[in-house]
């Protein structure tokens, strides 16, 4: 039987954890668990069949580490093919009588993708690819994709199991204790983009025990129509003695899961340190549960790498100024590549409240394509709010839905035939939110009541393709009235119509139907007004306008949904600003104050050439190490703290950095070098484990200027190689780096190496989480609490030695 099929009736048991029962068998710490199907076969096959003779439905291959970055294609060949004769022996020797399957088990690539690692999206589909294209080769009967802390590599490994196989595919992901991936999605944004590109089954598993799993779980059962699955982790490990040790025994267990099998989840099973015991006692103690009937939910929702929005009760707002048509810096800035501009447009849209914004980037003169994935790559790196991929080009539409991390909007269809017959496979395949303009081969009709059944037709062929009528949103076409004295009347009464016959969300691009008219601002704001009341579910409009904003922060209020009327109030508090209406970063500035604040916003928000131009016009007025003090650092503590509250996440971080590296650049081009023979050598180095290095960079900056021979060993430096320069070069004087609790050790530890080897090397220490305690506690000579006290310090040690 098709394990989907058996799904729509059944509640399916999963297997527990296989690296506990492996590290028991004797498997040392480094070596690779998959290497064992050939080497260890019996005790591979051993655990399937303990777990299937537990009552486990579905038995997943030891592959969890598999791929082509890890082993050889020929190695990995026969790994895979090894580990599911293994499963399906398993299947056959035990002594089980329930319905068996072989899940071919993909985990993490172990790389982190760009933009806060070095793996390309695509390469990562390459490497899921391979696993996958060999799965099927050696027959397994479906596709379990686990343990994934980032939605981007879920995304690549989903999207390579759909293109390399029609295997079914379940796809679970790794929590934290916030309720949130590594990388910060939560549950909704992972449901919304997942069911939308097809997986059969999704959930969580690892990181955590059933009970801590609960309210991750409560959300997936809330969004999704498919299957719910857990896989948890026998609680949170701990270290004891040693040894990772598990504290939920088989009782409690089956105990916590069977209450949250109750709730809707459809599969079930454990991931670390979960034993077949586990599984015996959760297959006996869930047996009488009937699992709940799978409801559709009708959400019409978007997400991106974080949170999701949905098309419920309260209008959504899509920021629509990213976007050439009728401007002229735009398009100037497409031209000259400039992106940073664009950024600029989508962090503005945000602090002004649009909830999604459009990305629009189509010009003859550039290529569309690479400009949009380029767009989308970027801005995802710098806002979090979901996409509307806008282009007429299916082919650069298909470019930018597969680069994007989440459910995006996809801009547009219409009733054309060739338009349907292009974008519903797109949608299909990557997931998305259509926005349907009701206009065919006949042009716009001028009646709502044709607009209703271009509406009826779109949904009809999308039906064919398999797409449900949540995932589109209608456009019923805003047209300017200076042309036709009643196009706002039938474009109104089409949302109206729509929303209550179709039963179907609205999306209107507002501004249009002023066009041609003087002060648009005006009627354009009471148009918005009228197609709010009418029930509108979503505006392309600008977030710049006040006019805009009042209108909606008042029917917010007007309609009963801002509670104490604080949206309101809000609004009204900012006013006087927001009625100048211009978006900030935007115009060209004076060297001032003003500006300096400005490096700081431009760094917290990540953006790279804006950085590097502030401050160069702001070293015409501060001096170099005082920009350094008083803005980058305290930018970067700023999204530290983001970072630590969880508000800001690794994407958000690393392009703070970069953008903290491009001011740093133009400081490093402005300060005069000095005499590098003039004093003693320093080497310097961050330390093992830790990939810090803005602050030691700076250290090394000065340091040079002030005349040292600087050797700098660069960063996540192994204590040996630190030791090996300082004895071949004699050096009087090293300085260590370490920004994290967990690398200090390692400082320690080359302190004592050094100690060893160099007994003449003075060792000075920095980085944020040292003390001046803790220095002298590891043995250091000198602690400098800033790179200014490090050059008093070397001061010191070069006259000593000179
Ligand atoms: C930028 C940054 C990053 C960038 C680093 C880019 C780069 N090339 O350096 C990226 C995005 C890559 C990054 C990654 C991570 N980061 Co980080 N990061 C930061 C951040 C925001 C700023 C650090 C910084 O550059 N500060 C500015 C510089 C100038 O300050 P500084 O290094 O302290 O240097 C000054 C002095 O200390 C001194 N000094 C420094 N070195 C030396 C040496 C000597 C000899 C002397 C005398 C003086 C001296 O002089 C400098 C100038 O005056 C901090 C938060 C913060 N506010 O510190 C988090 C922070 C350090 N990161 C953190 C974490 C957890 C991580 C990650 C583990 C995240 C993850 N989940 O993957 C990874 C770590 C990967 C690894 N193995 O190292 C945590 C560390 C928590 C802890 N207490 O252990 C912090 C504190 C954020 C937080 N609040 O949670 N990070």
């Amino acid at each position: 039987m098709k394990i989907t099929d058996y799904l729509k009736t059944e509640k399916l048991y999963l297997d527990g954890g296989m690296g506990t029962l492996l590290q028991a068998e004797g498997l040392h710490p480094g070596e690779l668990p998959e290497r064992w199907n050939i080497t260890h076969p019996d005790v591979i096959r051993g655990v399937h069949r303990a777990y299937l003779d537990a009552g486990s439905n579905v038995v997943s291959t030891n592959t969890f580490g598999a791929n082509i970055l890890k082993l050889s294609i020929e190695e990995l060949d026969s790994v895979v093919c090894a580990a599911i004769r293994l499963a399906r022996e398993a299947c056959e020797e035990s002594v089980g009588t329930q319905e068996m399957w072989v899940a071919l088990d993909i985990g993490p690539t172990g790389r982190m993708l760009k933009p806060y690692g070095d793996l390309d999206f695509e390469d990562a589909v390459k490497v899921f690819s391979k696993t996958v294209e060999l799965g099927v080769k050696y027959g397994v009967d479906l596709i379990f994709i686990e343990t994934m802390q980032d939605s981007y590599e879920t995304k690549a490994a989903l999207l390579a199991a759909k293109e390399c196989s029609t295997l079914p595919v379940f796809v679970s992901n790794a929590y934290g204790e916030d309720g949130k991936l590594m990388t910060g999605a939560d549950p909704a944004a992972m449901a919304f983009m997942l069911e939308g590109m097809g997986a059969d089954a999704i959930g969580a598993n690892c990181s955590l025990g059933p009970k801590a799993l609960s309210g991750v779980i409560g959300e997936y059962l809330k969004y999704s129509s498919i299957p719910v699955l857990l896989k948890p982790n026998a609680g949170l490990p701990r270290v004891e003695g040693g040894a990772t040790v598990y504290d939920v025994s088989p009782e409690e267990f089956a105990d916590e899961l069977s209450a949250l099998m109750e709730k809707g989840v459809r599969i079930a099973g454990g991931c670390c340190g979960t034993t077949p015991a586990h599984i015996a006692a959760l297959t006996e103690r869930t047996r009488g549960i009937t699992p709940a009937t799978l409801t559709k939910k009708d959400f019409a929702a978007v997400s991106s790498y974080t949170h999701a929005v949905c098309f419920a009760d309260t209008p959504i707002l899509i920021g629509e100024r990213i976007n050439p048509t009728g401007k002229k810096r735009f398009k100037e800035a497409l031209k000259n590549n400039d992106i940073d501009y664009i950024l600029g447009e989508g962090i503005a849209q945000q602090e002004k409240g649009a909830h999604i914004l459009d990305v629009n980037v189509g010009l003859p003169e550039i290529d569309e394509k690479e400009m949009l994935v380029r767009a989308v790559c970027e801005l995802q790196a710098v806002t979090d709010l979901p996409l509307q991929i806008d282009t007429a080009d299916p082919a650069a539409m298909e470019a930018a839905l597969r680069r994007y991390n989440g459910k995006p909007m996809i801009n547009s269809v219409s009733g054309k035939r060739e338009s349907m017959d292009s974008i519903f496979p797109l949608a299909k395949k990557y997931g998305g939110l259509i926005v349907a303009l009701t206009l065919d081969e006949s042009g716009i009709p001028e009646s709502a009541e044709g607009r209703v059944l271009i509406a009826k037709k779109i949904l009809a062929c999308a039906k064919e393709y398999g797409i449900d009528k949540k995932d589109i949103i209608f456009d019923p076409l805003a047209m300017a009235v200076s042309a036709d004295k009643f196009a706002a009347r039938e474009t109104l009464a089409s949302v109206e119509r729509i929303t209550r016959e179709l039963g179907c969300k609205t999306s209107l691009g507002i501004s249009n139907v002023s066009f041609g008219l003087p002060s648009r601002e005006v009627i354009t704001a009471t148009y918005f007004a009228l197609a709010l009341d009418r029930g509108l579910s979503a505006a392309i409009m600008n977030p710049y306008s006040a006019e805009m904003m009042k209108v909606y922060r008042s029917y917010i209020a007007l309609s009963g949904r801002d509670e104490n009327f604080s949206s309101y109030i809000e609004l009204a508090q900012s006013l006087p600003s927001t009625a100048l209406g211009t978006p900030t970063g935007d115009a060209a500035k004076e060297p001032t104050e003003q500006s300096a604040s400005e490096l700081q916003r431009v760094i917290t928000k990540g953006l790279k050439e804006q950085s590097a131009s502030i401050t160069r016009s702001l070293l015409s007025v501060k001096d170099p190490l005082s920009i350094v003090s008083d803005e980058i650092i305290p930018a970067l503590d700023t999204v530290g703290v983001g970072f630590e509250k969880k508000t800001v996440y690794l994407p958000g971080l690393l392009m703070s950095a970069e953008a903290a590296k491009c001011a740093f650049e133009e400081i490093k081009a402005a300060m005069p070098s000095g005499d590098a023979n003039k004093k003693c050598s320093v080497v310097i180095a961050t330390v093992k484990g830790d990939i810090h290095d803005i602050g030691k960079n700076i250290v090394k900056l000065l340091l040079e200027n002030y005349g040292f021979k600087v050797v700098d060993l660069g960063r996540d430096t192994p204590p040996e190689v630190i030791a090996d320069k300082v004895v071949e070069l004699k050096a009087p004087l090293v300085g260590l780096s370490a920004l994290m609790t967990t690398t200090v050790p390692s400082m320690e530890k080359t302190v004592k190496l050094l100690r060893e080897h160099a007994p003449w090397c003075k060792i000075m220490v920095g980085g944020a989480v040292l003390t001046k305690e803790y220095a002298a506690s590891i043995g250091a000579d000198f602690y400098g609490k800033d790179a200014m006290e490090s050059v008093r310090f070397a001061e010191k040690v070069n006259n000593m030695t000179m």
